[in-house]
C-alpha cells in the first residue's frame, strides 16, 4: 500500500501508553503511532526494566491535516497532567519532548493557553533524546485484543512489523477501543494514495473482520 506521508513527528507521555496510541491512531493527519520509552537515561529499556524513562506514544503527522494545537488539546485534555500527592513515578510522567525550536515554542504557547482554563499544568518539557520502541505485544495493543482483525489484516503485509506501522493499523487501533467507528474510516481512506481496486479489497477486508 502506498504510504501517507508525514513531516512531523512528536513523543508524548500520558501514563500508561496503551490507550493514547488508540486515541490518536483515530486522527486524520496521523499517519504512524507506536509506543516506547523515552525521556530517561537507561540503557535498552524494556517494559519490564525502563528504569528512569516514561511510557511515550509517538505520533508521525501531516502538518497540513492536523496541527500542533489539535494534537496537544487532545494530549491535555485525556490524562491526568497535575503530580498529586506525589502519586506519579517516571513510568507516567506528563511529558513532552520537543525535537526542535518550533516544537518547544509550540508546546509552551500551547501549555499556556491550556493552563488558563486548567490551572497549573505539571507537564514536563524536556528535549528529545532518544526513542526506544517497546515490545511488539505493546503496539497496537486494543486492535491486538482481535486475533481475527490481526489475521486478516497480515494478507495485506508482509511482516508484523510492516502492519504495526501502517496508518491503517494505526486507525484500526482506534476503532478496536472505540474511538473511530469504521464508516468514518473508510470515507476517509478514500482520500489515501491508495490505487482503487486496491482500496476496494481492502474496505471488502475491513468488512469482513469480526470484531
Ligand atoms: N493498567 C495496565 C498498565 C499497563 S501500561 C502499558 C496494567 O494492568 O498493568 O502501563
Amino acid at each position: 500500500m502506498n504510504e501517507n506521508k508525514a513531516d512531523k513527528t512528536i513523543t508524548l507521555g500520558m501514563g500508561c501508553y496503551w490507550s493514547p496510541e488508540a486515541l490518536f491512531g483515530a486522527v486524520p493527519g496521523v499517519v504512524r503511532t507506536r509506543v516506547g520509552f523515552a525521556g530517561g537515561t537507561t540503557a535498552d529499556p524494556t517494559y519490564r526494566g525502563m528504569g528512569d524513562h516514561t511510557e511515550t506514544v509517538e505520533l508521525q503527522f501531516d502538518a497540513a491535516l492536523v496541527s500542533y494545537d489539535e494534537l496537544l488539546e487532545l494530549f491535555w485534555n485525556n490524562h491526568n497532567p497535575y503530580n498529586i500527592n506525589g502519586y506519579k513515578d517516571r513510568q507516567y510522567q506528563s511529558l513532552l519532548l520537543y525535537r526542535d525550536d518550533e516544537q518547544a515554542e509550540a508546546f509552551r504557547r500551547i501549555k499556556s493557553r491550556m493552563e488558563e482554563t486548567k490551572g497549573i499544568l505539571d507537564t514536563e518539557l524536556a528535549p528529545f533524546n532518544a526513542f526506544y520502541p517497546a515490545e511488539s505485544r505493546h503496539q497496537k495493543y486494543y486492535l491486538k485484543r482481535f486475533p481475527d482483525a490481526v489475521e486478516k489484516l497480515m494478507s495485506l503485509y508482509l511482516s508484523e512489523e510492516e502492519l504495526e506501522r501502517s496508518t491503517l493499523a494505526a486507525r484500526l487501533n482506534g476503532v478496536a477501543k472505540g474511538f473511530l467507528n469504521l464508516e468514518r474510516l473508510q470515507n476517509e481512506m478514500k482520500g489515501w494514495p491508495v490505487a482503487e481496486d486496491e482500496l476496494k479489497e481492502i474496505l471488502s477486508l475491513i468488512r469482513q473482520i469480526r470484531w
